[in-house]
């Protein structure tokens, strides 16, 4: 399971400027992200406007993605986590024909579902293709952190490979750890991914490896390598960065920096919006900051 270790950039998805989904805009941002010397793709995540899009959308963008990657030979985890099992299964079928590597999935969250829901939940994923299974804990979208013990008894279902842990709940993650060492874990915040490092994180998963996937690349081969001090210093360029788009909103300001640099993947769908008026200036400023550069 460990074989999927590695940094993964969670890909963003192309809109047009009437916020369609683009496969002419979304190909030319796989093509950049692909040249960032990451391990892989995770495709219709957060980062993906996921919870915003609807299931034919995300299918197609599979194929989009996996005809992308396959010249490229990268990896793909295929995020599936939808409001029902219906349409996740539907999602992991496909990945799963088109050859993607693994699935990931939040939790049922569009209901206060009981922890035996979402045992069962990912059973019934788990269990529906041959895939190895992420799975995801991230309680600033779902408002609820899973609990130990449950998550302890996912991990141990057979197909379930490990997890992107997205909470600074460190304690919680150390505990998981050592609790399920076979594991794969990946770390979800960009901006503190080397504190997941030093308590074992396997890689990292993040919206903003879109566009400075070299850094995050670099900042994980100074960390393997003992190199605390180099690994510091490009972590602090990435919370550069990661605090400039708090202000605009992390999707939105990634999209305008993306249109500065000459890769249009449109808007953000509604009800997300730029939260500035000038917010392709904005990131051309930051973007053009000696550390960043
Ligand atoms: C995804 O697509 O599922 C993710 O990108 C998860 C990782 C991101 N976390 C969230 C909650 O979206 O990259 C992070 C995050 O955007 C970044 O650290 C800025 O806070």
């Amino acid at each position: 399971t460990k074989q999927l270790a590695g940094m993964y950039a969670a890909l963003m998805t192309a809109l047009d400027d009437r916020g369609e989904f683009d496969p002419d805009r979304q190909r030319k941002l796989n093509d950049y992200v692909l040249r960032q010397g990451l391990d892989g793709l995770y495709v219709g995540g957060s980062s993906g406007e996921s919870g915003l899009l609807d299931t034919a959308e995300l299918l197609d963008q599979q194929k989009v993605v996996a005809d992308s990657a396959r010249a490229a030979g990268t990896r793909l985890i295929a995020h599936v986590g939808m409001p029902n099992l219906r349409d996740s299964i539907r999602l992991a079928k496909q990945a799963e024909s088109l050859g993607y590597h693994a699935l990931s999935a939040l939790p049922p969250h569009s209901y206060p579902f009981s922890d035996d829901e979402i045992f069962a939940y990912y059973q019934a994923l788990s269990s529906a293709t041959a895939l190895p299974l992420i799975v995801y804990e991230v309680p600033v979208r779902t408002g609820r952190p899973i609990g130990l013990d449950t998550l302890v008894r996912i991990l141990g279902l057979k197909g379930v490979a490990g997890i992107k842990f997205t909470s600074t709940d460190m304690f919680k993650f150390s505990m998981l750890r050592r609790r399920c060492p076979d594991s794969v874990y990946f770390f979800g915040f960009d901006e503190i991914y080397l504190t997941g490092a030093v308590l074992g994180a396997d890689g990292g998963i993040g919206t903003t490896y879109n566009l400075l996937g070299r850094l995050y690349a670099a900042l994980d081969q100074a960390f393997r390598a003992g190199d605390l001090a180099r690994a510091q210093e490009l972590q602090d360029v990435s919370q550069v960065f990661v605090e400039s788009i708090l202000d605009t909103g992390v999707l939105p300001g990634m999209k305008a920096a993306f249109k500065a640099i000459g890769i249009d993947c449109g808007p953000t769908r509604a009800p997300m919006v730029l939260r500035v008026a000038d917010g392709e200036a904005r990131m051309r400023a930051v973007l053009a900051r000696p550390e960043v550069k």
